[in-house]
């Protein structure tokens, strides 16, 4: 076992609990397994890759053919995309959905009680994150592993000036067929149709699901539930802390142009973000905090 594998097994794991293993790509993972259910944790981006309560199928898509490395973002799980949503509001140049899901995060704590597991990692900002934004900031990220799955993102500023950060809990999941799901709690909001040039358009009933999907829809801090009748399911998303939920399906053309993203797998995935996107973005001042929390939880 590498050395390092040693040492945080030796400080942090939690026998029948939680244990680090080198992953796919030699990526540092923790996994997870308790009386409730199973997940891994990439520290390679603060990255929850799956989640899956006992006898319910996984939660979260993955993609086959997801690249495992230092440095890049795995296709599927929950990316955490911070400290910007998408393109960096001035410079395309700058990567996609800000550093954080792309940068080493480490541990900070484990814990247990009765009813979960709890993973503690941490970010905080380098030469590397002030060239691409020249903020000081601790980012924390909590993982709670019961029935349910808990992920919270705590950005406290550390600098002398207050700072205005975005981005997202990008969910990816799996779906038995995204042509008969349905997603509600979305009806009524006013959304931004990034496949439509952008026009803003009022949600009528469910999201369903035919084409390329990319919506930003806007204040709304409503639960959102993926009706799922091919897995006799329903996954639920709570969230705090945000009041903009992305849904995304890249649909055949755009999946067919996406490196990390099988051709069909478009089929059987769904995002549905807790964002902090468009005007929804947070301004910390020095010594305060952002949340931004999401719940997903199985219902048959
Ligand atoms: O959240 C939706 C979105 O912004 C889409 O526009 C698409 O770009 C997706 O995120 C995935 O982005 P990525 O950089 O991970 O390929």
């Amino acid at each position: 076992m590498h050395l390092d594998l040693q040492a945080l097994n030796d400080q942090f794991a939690i026998p029948d609990q939680i244990a680090f293993v080198s992953g796919p790509g030699d990526l540092v993972v923790a996994e997870v397994r308790n009386r409730h259910a199973t997940a891994t944790v990439a520290l390679q981006g603060g990255q929850v890759v799956s989640f899956q309560p006992h006898g319910q199928a996984p939660v979260l898509f993955v993609s086959r053919q997801a690249i495992f490395r230092p440095g890049a973002s795995i296709r599927g799980g929950i990316p955490v995309c911070w400290p910007w949503f998408a393109q960096h509001p001035t410079d395309p140049a700058k990567p996609m959905h800000g550093f954080a899901r792309k940068a080493p995060w480490e541990v900070l704590a484990t814990a247990m009680t009765e009813e979960a597991t709890e993973l503690r990692l941490t970010l905080a900002d380098s030469e590397e994150t002030q060239a691409l934004w020249p903020h000081t900031f601790a980012l924390e990220l909590a993982v709670t592993v019961g029935a349910q799955l808990q992920v919270e993102l705590i950005a406290r500023n550390t600098g002398e000036a207050p700072f205005t950060c975005g981005g997202a809990l990008h969910s990816y999941f799996q779906v038995g067929d995204v042509t008969t799901i349905a997603i509600h709690g979305l009806d009524g909001d006013t959304y931004v149709d990034k496949v439509d040039s952008g026009l803003r358009k009022a949600q009528r009933g469910p999201v369903t699901i035919g084409a390329e999907t990319d919506r930003i829809y806007l204040d709304t801090t409503a639960d959102c539930l993926i009706e799922d009748p091919a897995l006799w399911r329903q996954i639920r998303v709570a969230k705090e802390g945000s009041r903009t939920t992305v849904v995304w399906n890249p649909w055949a053309d755009k999946a067919a142009a996406i490196a990390d993203f099988g051709p069909e797998e478009y089929q059987t995935m769904v995002c549905v973000e807790t964002a902090n996107a468009a005007d929804d973005t947070a301004t910390v001042a020095p010594g305060a905090e952002h949340r931004v929390s999401l719940t997903i939880g199985v219902e048959t």
